[in-house]
C-alpha cells in the first residue's frame, strides 16, 4: 500500500507559505498530478520520503548525483571543511584547484568564474558575449533550458516547457526582443539566419545535447556546423554545459564530440550536490570579466569554501574512476536498461520513442523519432503521467515530467536496474489495459 500521508500534510503546510509548495516548480508535480513525496534523506541510488517510502532514484537531483547520494569521500572532505568554516567572502586556495581541474578538463577554457548556478553561470556568459562583441543579438533553440535568466526564458525547456510558458511574464519586450530563438537540429534556419543577420548577432547559445526538453540527441553534423558557421563570421559559440559538463565524459560535450566552444557553463556535478556554477572559455574573452575587465559579475558565495570542495572531491574521484572506464561502464550499463525498457514496452504494445546518450536518457511516449522541440511536443503527457505514477507506487522515483531526464547514477547497481525494468512491464501492461 502506498502511503503519503505525512507529505500530505506536508505539502498543504508549504503551499501557505511558498509558491506551489516548492522552491523550483518542476518539483510541485504538476505535470503529473497528485502530492509529491517530501524526501527525508537519500543513500546511495536511494532516497526515502517522510512517510518511509524508499525509492531508487533516477532524478539524481536533476543531475548533480553521478556518485550518488552521500558519497563518503565527498562527505568526509565536506566533515573537515565544515570544521575550517563555511564561508569568509575571500580567495581560498581550494577555488584555485577547482578551477586548474576545470581549465585542465575542458581544453576551450582558459580561464573560468565560479558561481552559484547554471542560471548565474550562463547570464554571466550571456552578458560577457555581448559586452566582448559590442552587439546585441542571441541565438537560442527552442526547447533548451539555460536557467531562468530573463533574455533566454524565451520558448524554454524544463519547467517552462512543461507547464507550456513560452515566454515567462516579467520579461520585458525589448529583452525577449533580442532574443531569437529557432529549432534545435534544423542547421539550414540556422545558416540563413546568420548569414542575414551575423552582424547583430552577438551569441550562439544551447545545450548541445539538450536534457531539458526531454533528451535530444544532435543529429550527425549538427554541433560541428554550428561551430564552423560561428566561427566563420565571429559569433560567439556558448556550449551550456550545466548537465552534460562531467555527465557525458570528463569534459563534457566538447570532450565527447571534439568540439571546442568560445564559452562554457557549468553546474550541477561541479558543486558535488551543493550548489554551484562557473563559466570560463577563452583568456581573450574572460579577461574582460571584472576587476580585470568591464564586464561586471559578482556573487557573495561565489567559490564557497563548502560546494568547491564537494565539486572538487566529486571531479578528484570522477578523473580517477575515469581513467578504469567509468564512463563507457555507466554509458553501457545506461544503454542495456534503455534497451530493455524499449523491449518491455513493445512487448505490452506501448509506443515510446528512448533517446539515450551517456548515462542520460528519456522515454518519450510517442511513436515518431523525437529530434525537436516540436516533435517532443508530441508525446502523450498523460501517458507518462500514468508511468511515472505507477513507478513511484513501485519505489521508482523518475523526473515528474515528460520534459526532464532520467539519470543513472554509479551507484545504481542491477538490482536496482532489474527493478525498474520489472516496475515498467508492470506499468506498461496497466496503460494498455487502460486504453
Ligand atoms: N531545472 C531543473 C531540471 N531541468 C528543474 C528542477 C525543478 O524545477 O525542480
Amino acid at each position: 500500500m502506498f502511503i503519503i500521508d505525512k507529505s500530505k500534510k506536508l505539502i498543504n503546510k508549504a503551499i501557505k507559505v511558498i509558491p506551489g509548495g516548492v522552491n523550483s516548480p518542476v518539483r510541485a508535480f504538476q505535470a503529473v498530478g497528485g502530492t509529491p513525496p517530501f524526501i527525508s534523506r537519500g543513500q546511495g541510488s536511494r532516497l526515502y520520503d517522510e512517510d518511509g517510502n524508499e525509492y531508487i532514484d533516477f532524478v539524481c537531483s536533476w543531475g548533480p548525483l553521478i556518485l550518488g547520494h552521500l558519497n563518503y569521500k565527498v562527505i568526509k572532505a565536506l566533515k573537515i571543511q565544515l570544521e575550517k568554516g563555511t564561508t569568509f567572502g575571500a580567495p581560498t586556495k581550494q577555488e584555485i584547484a577547482l578551477a586548474e581541474k576545470i581549465v585542465q578538463l575542458f581544453p576551450s577554457i582558459d580561464m573560468v568564474r565560479l558561481v552559484n548556478s547554471g542560471t548565474e553561470a550562463v547570464m554571466s556568459a550571456v552578458r560577457l558575449a555581448r559586452g566582448y562583441t559590442g552587439k546585441d543579438k542571441i541565438v537560442k533553440f527552442e526547447g533548451c533550458y539555460h536557467g531562468h535568466v530573463d533574455s533566454l526564458l524565451v520558448k524554454a525547456g524544463s519547467g517552462s516547457m512543461t507547464f507550456g510558458v513560452p515566454i515567462s511574464k516579467g520579461i520585458q519586450s525589448a529583452i525577449a526582443h533580442d532574443t531569437i530563438v529557432l529549432p534545435f537540429n534544423d542547421i539550414d534556419i540556422l545558416k540563413a539566419l546568420i548569414k542575414d543577420l551575423h552582424k547583430d548577432i552577438a551569441a550562439v547559445i544551447l545545450e548541445p545535447v539538450p536534457g531539458n526538453m526531454g533528451v535530444i540527441l544532435p543529429k550527425k553534423g549538427f554541433l560541428e556546423t554550428v561551430r564552423a558557421i560561428t566561427q566563420q563570421y565571429g559569433i560567439i559559440l556558448i556550449f551550456d554545459e550545466v548537465i552534460t559538463g562531467f555527465r557525458l565524459s570528463l569534459g563534457g560535450t566538447q570532450e565527447k564530440f571534439g568540439i571546442n566552444a568560445d564559452l562554457t557553463c557549468l553546474g550541477k556535478i561541479i558543486g558535488g550536490g551543493l550548489p554551484a556554477g562557473a563559466y570560463g572559455g577563452r583568456r581573450e574573452i574572460m579577461k574582460c570579466v571584472s576587476p580585470l575587465g568591464s564586464i561586471y559579475q559578482a556573487g557573495t558565495l561565489s567559490g564557497n569554501p563548502l560546494a568547491v570542495t564537494a565539486g572538487l572531491a566529486t571531479i578528484n574521484i570522477l578523473i580517477k574512476l575515469a581513467k578504469d572506464g567509468f564512463y563507457e561502464e555507466l554509458e553501457e550499463k545506461t544503454k542495456i536498461f534503455s534497451n530493455d525498457l524499449n523491449k518491455r514496452a513493445k512487448a505490452e504494445g506501448i509506443n515510446i520513442r528512448i533517446n539515450q546518450i551517456g548515462s542520460m536518457m528519456t522515454a518519450f511516449f510517442t511513436e515518431k523519432e523525437v529530434y525537436n522541440y516540436e516533435t517532443a511536443k508530441k508525446s502523450s503527457e498523460e501517458k507518462y503521467a500514468m508511468y511515472f505514477w505507477k513507478m513511484l507506487k513501485n519505489g521508482i522515483y523518475l523526473p515528474p515530467s515528460q520534459y526532464e531526464t532520467m539519470f543513472i547514477s554509479a551507484a545504481h547497481n542491477k538490482k536496482d536496474l532489474q527493478k525498474a525494468l520489472n516496475a515498467s512491464s508492470i506499468a506498461f501492461r496497466e496503460i494498455k489495459n487502460r486504453n
